[in-house]
């Protein structure tokens, strides 16, 4: 049940090629349900990401997301790569304070990691050009167990009210 995704590689190609990957379309990518043959992608479901415009001249971006985690074991993201800068940085707000995760994150059984406003985000940092609406950021996520999962992430205007995680999906599908 730890096969990865076919994508992995062509996610991974992506992000080694830099500016070349950074705008993708909106495909969905490792979303449970719905997709014949691919139930070894539904232990980790990435939901909601969206990355912030930077206002200039900051040459990094905070994108955020919420992972879900529908298996029974606990996980752990362990690094987040994007196409659209040279390095990204996992962070999170212990009390306060914006700390960049060392061993990455654990997803506990059954849980959740929110990356949102005010809890965390992924700096990428070194943007290759400029990001603006209307463009979206691919995001490598890299699990412990559930291998890389690939998500793409719209860029929302700077001024624009933060998505909320209302669009989040029912992990392991009706229940
Ligand atoms: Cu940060």
């Amino acid at each position: 049940m730890r096969v990865p995704l076919p994508t992995v590689v062509a996610g991974l190609a992506v992000a080694a090629l830099g500016a070349a990957g950074l705008i993708r379309g909106a495909v969905p990518l490792g979303l449970p349900g719905g997709n014949e043959g691919t139930s070894n992608s539904a232990p980790i479901v990435v939901s909601g990401a969206w990355v912030r415009e930077p206002a200039p001249p900051t040459d990094s971006a905070a994108a955020y997301f919420t992972v879900y985690n529908t298996s029974g074991a606990d996980d752990r993201l362990l690094s987040v790569v994007s196409g659209a800068g040279r390095t990204s940085v996992l962070h999170t707000i212990v009390d306060g304070a914006m700390t960049a995760v060392a061993n990455g994150v654990v997803i506990p059984a059954h849980g959740k990691l929110v990356l949102s406003v005010a809890k965390g985000h992924v700096m990428i940092e070194q943007l290759f050009g400029k990001l603006e609406p209307g463009q979206s950021v691919n995001l490598a996520l890299t699990f412990e167990r559930a291998g890389t999962i690939d998500v793409s992430a719209p860029v929302v205007a700077l001024g624009a009210p933060a998505p909320t995680g209302s669009n989040a999906p029912s992990p392991g599908g009706s229940r």
